[in-house]
């Protein structure tokens, strides 16, 4: 580096190799961290030494400002870079001296992090979701806790209808004129009717959530459960579109040599109702423990939104039609991963866990 340049505003010199000579030896001499922050903020900080110099380069003839500066920013560069191994050097000595006291065992085994991950459903219902997401759906969710008017009432099934059988019910322990009026959600269907409360067709949206159900547990029963609502109303929908819509879903989610079948089944919402089933994994069909002999599994109610709720909702349900559906997500893991019982989900069991 070559000779001092004239300070602009003091009328001094500035000589950069007098200010490397003194920001090196500050630096060997600075030996623990307070030393070597107040040195940092001295020499580099923003009212540091070199940063002055920079900041007088504006005032210089531009021969000199190019000379000086590119002297100054070598500089800068060497002291960063010199800063930065001097704390690493201070920072071994201090782990040679605690070895040396003993104070450290350097042959212990490291402790290693546990790194964790989604749960299994968790993984499964985002993976439905983005399928269905890609057909044009979008995604709301709703409350855990009901009321008895969106889990039954709304969905026509009244207090006395049989059709409460079929989902046995944990309700709050809350009393109002006699009656139980808050639960534990059952399935995801009252948000069919919460968002057509708020919204007019077109509409296309998929409502994940947790749902609950007093069941005896077995082998493809749990007592909580993880469904995805289907909905989609608009003019001029059909069976057709349904199906059209499932038949893509299973063969993204299954692929495509796996069987799915459809058949009729009952729910009070739903005009016609169907189900649909994979053939089950374990017996290829023949009928074994897993699928109750029946060589299928249920993965989801479906069918076509019943024209009194389209009509309770202030639709012109002569110009418009629906269809609806709710998936377990516990049935689309256990199908295709080959799980054989449901209630290793929510065990907790990490050996399980830990393979997804
Ligand atoms: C219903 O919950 C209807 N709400 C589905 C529906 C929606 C019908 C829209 C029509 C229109 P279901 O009780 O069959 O239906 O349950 C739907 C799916 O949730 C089942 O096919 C199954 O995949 C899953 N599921 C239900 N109960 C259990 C359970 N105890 N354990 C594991 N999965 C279950």
């Amino acid at each position: 580096m070559r000779g001092p340049m004239a300070d602009q505003q003091t009328g001094t010199e500035v000589d950069i190799e007098a200010i490397a000579a003194t920001a090196r030896a500050g630096l060997a001499a600075a030996d623990d961290e307070a030393a070597l922050e107040s040195w940092r903020v001295a020499q580099l900080g923003r009212k540091g030494v070199l940063t002055s110099v920079l900041r007088q380069l504006a005032g210089l003839p531009i021969e000199e400002r190019r000379r000086i500066g590119a002297e100054a920013n070598a500089l800068k560069t060497e002291l960063e870079a010199a800063l930065e191994s001097r704390r690493l050097s201070l920072a071994g000595e201090r782990l040679a001296a605690t070895v040396a006291g003993g104070q450290v065992d350097v042959t212990l085994p490291g402790r290693t992090k546990r790194v964790g991950r989604l749960h299994p459903i968790t993984q499964t219902l985002r993976e439905m979701t983005d399928i269905f997401v890609s057909m044009g759906f979008a995604v709301t969710e709703g409350p855990e806790v009901e009321t008895d008017y969106y889990n039954f009432g709304a969905l026509l099934i009244a207090p006395d209808h049989p059709a409460r059988d079929m989902q046995d019910t944990l309700y709050i322990d809350y009393q109002r004129d006699g009656a139980y009026p808050f639960m534990l959600r059952t399935h995801t269907s009252p948000n069919q009717v919460r968002f057509m409360e708020q919204h007019q067709p077109p509409i296309r949206v998929v409502v994940p959530g947790r749902c609950y159900r007093n069941e005896a547990t077995d082998p493809t029963h749990e007592w909580m459960i993880t469904q995805i609502e289907l909905l989609a109303v608009d003019e001029g929908i059909s069976l057709a579109d349904l199906k059209g819509t499932l038949f893509e879903f299973a063969k993204r989610m299954f692929g495509q040599e796996r069987k799915v079948r459809f058949r009729c089944d009952y729910f009070p919402y739903v005009e016609p109702g169907v189900d649909m089933s994979i053939d089950c994994f374990l017996c290829g069909g023949e009928g074994c423990r897993m699928c109750h002999n029946e060589g299928w599994i249920e993965i989801m109610g479906a069918g076509m939104v019943h024209p009194q709720i389209l009509t309770n909702m202030g639709y012109d349900a002569e110009r418009v039609t629906g269809f609806a559906a709710g998936i377990g997500a516990e049935r689309v893991c256990l199908l295709r991963n080959g799980i054989e019982d449901i209630r290793s989900f929510y065990q907790n069991d990490l050996r399980f866990l830990e393979q997804f």
